[in-house]
């Protein structure tokens, strides 16, 4: 029997007050953490259970008298970010129980809390008939005055039987405001398909520069391609115009093993540009993404000049597990009055928060020793720092040589 009216709007004041609680819940950093590097928050600052319940209830009694979710969210995850307005916003992968995903933006007056979704998502242009699936933003604010969203476009192959082979593109939108977007066409470049593709915020020779990942089919990356750097003249009709050079490799035996992506908008620093991206690995137990940093050279953005060989964020407690376990996403962080914070996902499920300074970056890309490459020299570069600590006065754990 369906609910009476009474049974009904009493319900319905349990779910608002529930995710009221959530909405309004305060976020501190872990105490039980310490790196020197960031701090860890103990709550996601984005879940599916912040999805307001109007994207999911039809709230009128009669035509859901059981008050069923009809259209249900899945997850809320990899957020493009930017700090716009006096707010910090959001621009979240929302995922909706029959895999969809869409964009919807999500603002809060504080970096680490307070996130509350606007009321309707990204309806985007749909200048691709084919496409099927949006996902993954990243937010550049643009030297030419234009913010900028560049994501995953998805459709399935139609050259192919396989119910999953699907074609990848960059799509491109942009705003003035947040509110009104305006879709540009899907990046050309010579790949096959292109995902975690990334404007950088400035002009490189006069031209817009994106960051890219060519790939030969939907699941695997081209052999050579890992995070590429590429122009483009003309974002209103964009087309790379050089050739996708290779930023950051994958490397045998390191968290670029399988594939990398670029990830936040790379940050400008003193010492050059920052880039927080996320890396791939092989474990038995399957994929493992984790998320590393890189610096290039302010000069040139895709000149390498620093590489921690060390893992940045990785799946950490609980996020560890969730939709697809084990792993660890980042497509957006803000700087505000030098800090840092870094919005990341956990197991394609929730979007935290990592918040440090650009002091603390800079320290972190720049003093943290490179990948040396094998295990005996690896040896040889821990032995170095113990030595030097045990010069210096260092007492160790047990006293024992
Ligand atoms: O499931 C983890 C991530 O997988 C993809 O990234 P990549 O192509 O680098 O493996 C993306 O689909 C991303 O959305 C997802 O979080």
């Amino acid at each position: 029997m369906a609910l009476t009216k009474e049974q009904w709007t009493e319900q319905l004041a349990v779910l608002t007050d529930r995710q009221e609680q959530l909405l309004a819940r305060p976020n501190s950093k872990k105490e039980n953490f310490y790196n020197g590097i960031y701090d860890h928050y103990e709550n996601p600052v984005l879940t599916a259970a912040h999805a307001p319940l109007i994207w999911r209830y039809d709230l009128c009694y009669d035509d859901n008298p059981n008050l069923q979710e009809r259209l249900g969210v899945n997850a809320v995850m990899n957020s493009g970010a930017i700090y716009f307005d006096g707010k910090y916003c959001l621009i979240a992968r929302v995922e909706g129980s029959n895999r969809k995903s869409f964009f919807a933006l999500a603002e809060s007056d504080k970096p680490t809390e307070g996130f509350r979704f606007r009321n309707y998502p990204f309806l985007l242009p749909d200048i691709c008939p084919e496409e099927t699936d949006v996902y993954d933003m990243r937010i550049t604010q643009h030297e030419d005055g234009w913010i900028y969203g560049v994501f995953c476009s998805e459709s399935k192959d139609a050259s192919s039987s396989d119910p999953t082979a699907a074609i990848l593109a960059a799509g491109i939108i942009r705003t003035k405001d947040l509110v009104n977007w305006e879709r540009l066409p899907n990046l050309v470049s010579r790949a096959t398909q292109q995902r975690n593709c990334c404007l950088h915020p400035e002009f490189v020779d006069g031209k817009y520069a994106f960051y890219t990942r060519p790939q030969d089919s939907f699941l695997q990356t081209d052999n050579s391609g890992s995070i590429c750097f590429a122009l483009c003249e003309d974002i209103t009709r964009p087309v790379l115009c050089t050739e996708e050079r290779v930023v950051s490799p994958r490397i045998y035996h390191t968290v670029t093993e399988i594939k990398n992506g670029e990830g936040a908008v790379p940050i400008k620093t003193p010492m050059g540009w920052i880039h927080i991206a996320h890396g791939v690995m092989n474990t038995a137990a399957g994929l493992r993404h984790v998320i590393y940093v890189f610096a290039t050279d302010l000069n040139d953005p895709a000149k390498l000049i620093a590489s921690p060989g060390s893992l940045f964020i990785v799946p950490y407690g609980k996020e560890r597990v969730g939709g697809n376990s084990n792993i660890c996403f980042t497509n957006g962080c803000i700087v505000k009055d030098e800090n840092v914070y870094i919005y990341y996902s956990s197991s394609d499920t929730g979007v935290h928060v990592a918040s440090t300074t650009i002091e603390k970056l800079m320290d972190y890309t720049f003093n943290t020793p490179e990948d040396p490459q094998r295990s005996v020299d690896c040896v040889l570069q821990r032995y170095k720092l113990i030595k030097k600590n045990i010069e210096n006065g260092a007492s160790s754990n047990n006293g024992v040589l």
